[in-house]
């Protein structure tokens, strides 16, 4: 039946049909039966073991002889940890009681920022799900874990095939004690454009209520302005406000003066004052030196007084370096990842500055003997993703000129490529510094960092150079991003934007000077639901789905159309969902709290004349045979 719907489509008739067509295509699934999950995951297994899993098409291969990540064995009942604090005596006790510790408390970034940055988001949740009980057992003295926001919304949805929000519900559960961390980009919340107020104050009650304890909330402009919506929002969930600024320029530079000592102390006052309990300082690129920690965090606590998160990126191979002089100056909290997911545009290594800090006055009191466990198993995750790896082999002090946050560099690198211009990524880099200043030098972080690459490429694409583009006699087609930016669609930078290119691109339009949310109508959110659904054939639509669709419509209609077909795809080993099986093997997945089903691959048939293949499997000992279409 599939077939015959198939080969009836227009869109195959007219011989412009693609392997995407299947996707975007629900209606060749309106079959008469409904399928129950097994046979849905089998017709995933079949396709992929058939047709190859179009994400991985091409790229490196796992080792064939990897052994299968094994997590650790919980050591002990989980003891009481962060969130048991928050839970009991709310956020504003967490915050004091950071002041009170000696110990430099650590957050481990590998579920959101050490796969972001290193993996192209690419870490499935059941990889993470499996090592979170060790977690809780063995390291119950982490400040956070943080595993959510930032990227992994969306790509959890349009390349995992998984519901964000179900990823972050079982994490939940598997880590009781210690707090869950997200990264929000407050009006942008985890998308990259402004959304209406309740839109923003809608998510941040749904991630409260799954399992988030502490938001990380920044501005792409460091537009405290900008921020209040989602800061209140977070406030009100009682949850940990971690008021963030980000880290951009040189501090000690004496010709970087747009960003000294003052701006950053009154970025910090503005926090303070819009209510965070804690301040976040988020070096996204990886810039800040030794020196220029010692002096920002030394006049934070004293002028500010809130307790200090700080969180780098090691790309330039310097960051622990400044890590460590962070902590002599006083910090409370930083981010680091497990080795495994370390180094490079990711986070410094955790298990070095957990035993660079040991027998000093910051001990952090983790166990090393846990880390390398979890650590050891990370290693394992981090082979079955080898396809994603984005390969930056040796530190790049060149993150000094362009200041590319650390989950842009490799992604940006990958662009560059696709547009032909690997060879001149020198000229990228450049093109990235200069584009920078012609938007005034701004803070470049998502979703403000996109724009400046999408400038650069361009720039080096056409061989524009910055007089260029900033000559009023020269015509220049923008990209529509920066259209967009300086429009203010995405707030206001420090200083406001040059008048220059403000003029070139706008035309004599006027732009916004406003927040954009107090512009932008609100959502009428049960007229919403009530429309999602009736998409959906009627479909019950919960919290969680209607912001998943409100932050990415699309996206998830899309994600909701392939759940249809394949079912569970999120209870697959990682090789099984990126490559399918191979004749005799054999898994597990389980579908349901105590439903598993196992499921051996027997043969693969040949194709067939009408272009299908049999697959014969056993499900749980029975015969069964499901074909599908060679694509291939
Ligand atoms: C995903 O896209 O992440 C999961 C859905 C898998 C899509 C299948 S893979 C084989 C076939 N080829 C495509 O391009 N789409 C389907
Ligand atoms: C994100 O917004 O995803 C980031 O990691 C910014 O640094
Ligand atoms: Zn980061």
């Amino acid at each position: 039946e599939f077939v015959i719907n198939l080969l009836k489509h227009p869109t195959f008739l007219d011989d412009s049909y693609t392997t995407k067509f299947i996707d975007t295509t629900p209606e060749l699934f309106q079959f008469k039966k409904r399928r129950d999950r097994a046979t849905k995951l089998l017709i995933y297994i079949a396709d992929i073991t058939v047709n190859g899993h179009p994400e991985t098409a091409g790229r490196v291969k796992p080792p064939a002889e990897a052994r299968a990540p094994k997590a650790p064995r919980p050591k002990a009942e989980p003891a009481m940890g962060t969130r048991n604090l928050l839970e009991q005596k709310g956020p504003q006790a967490v915050a004091d009681w950071m002041r009170q510790q000696k110990k430099v408390l650590i957050t481990d970034t590998t579920m959101r920022d050490g796969h972001q940055s290193l993996l192209a988001t690419r870490m499935r949740s059941i990889d993470m799900i499996k090592v979170a009980p060790a977690y809780a057992a063995n390291l119950p003295q982490l400040f956070s874990v943080e595993c959510w926001g930032g990227a992994t919304f969306d790509v959890a949805y349009r390349f995992l095939q998984e519901c964000p929000w179900q990823r972050l519900r079982d994490l939940r559960a598997a880590m009781p004690n210690v707090m869950t961390q997200m990264l929000l980009r407050a009006s942008n919340g985890v998308g990259y454009t402004n959304y209406p107020d309740n839109v923003v104050q809608s998510f941040v009650k749904q991630a409260a209520e799954t399992g988030v304890d502490v938001f990380r909330v920044f501005d792409s402009l460091n537009w405290v302005e900008n921020m209040r919506v989602a800061m209140d929002a977070v406030i009100e969930a009682g949850k940990l406000c971690e008021g963030t600024i980000c880290y951009t320029g040189d501090l000690l530079n004496p010709e970087r003066a747009k960003y000294d000592l003052k701006y950053y102390l009154d970025r910090a006052q503005e926090l303070k004052a819009a209510g965070a309990h804690v301040l976040g300082l988020k070096d996204m690129a990886g810039l800040m030196k030794p020196g220029a920690a010692r002096v920002l965090v030394k006049a934070l606590k004293q002028e500010v007084g809130l307790p200090i998160h700080f969180h780098t990126h090691d790309t330039s191979g310097a960051a622990a370096a400044t890590i460590l002089a962070a902590c002599d100056a006083g910090v409370d909290a930083v981010d680091a990842a497990m080795d495994a997911f370390s180094g490079g545009t990711s986070q410094p290594c955790l298990g070095s500055i957990v035993e660079a800090l040991r027998h000093t006055e910051r001990d952090t009191g983790l166990d090393m003997a846990s880390i390398r466990e979890i650590s050891s198993y990370w290693e394992g995750v981090r082979n079955e993703y080898a396809a994603f790896e984005s390969g930056l082999p040796s530190p790049a002090s060149e993150v000094y000129l362009h200041e590319m946050p650390g989950g842009q560099f490799t992604n940006l690198k990958a662009q560059a490529r696709s547009l032909g211009l690997e060879e001149r990524w020198q000229e990228v880099a450049q093109a990235y510094a200069d584009a920078n200043q012609m938007f005034g030098d701004i803070v470049k972080v998502t979703p403000s960092s996109k724009v400046v690459g999408d400038m650069a490429l361009m720039m080096v694409a056409q061989g524009l150079s910055r007089a260029q583009v900033e000559d009023p006699s020269v015509d220049v087609a923008f990209p529509d991003s920066v259209a967009d930016m300086l429009k203010g669609n995405l707030g206001q930078p420090h200083g406001g934007w040059p008048q220059g290119i403000l003029q070139k691109v706008l035309k004599g339009e006027a732009p916004l000077t406003e927040r954009p949310g107090k512009s932008l109508p609100p959502v009428d959110l049960e007229a919403t639901r009530a429309k999602l659904s009736a998409e959906l054939d009627g479909l019950a639509i919960d919290d969680e789905d209607l912001n998943g669709y409100l932050m990415y419509p699309k996206v998830f209609l899309d994600y909701m159309g392939r759940h249809k077909t394949y079912g569970p795809v999120r209870t697959l080993p990682t090789r099984t969902f990126f490559y399918g099986m191979e004749p005799g093997e054999e898994i597990t997945a389980e579908i349901a709290s105590g439903k598993t089903l196992e499921i051996r691959l027997q043969t693969v048939g040949e194709t067939t004349e009408d272009g299908e293949v049999k697959v014969f499997f056993e499900l749980n000992g029975q015969p069964r045979v499901i074909r599908v279409p060679n694509r291939a």
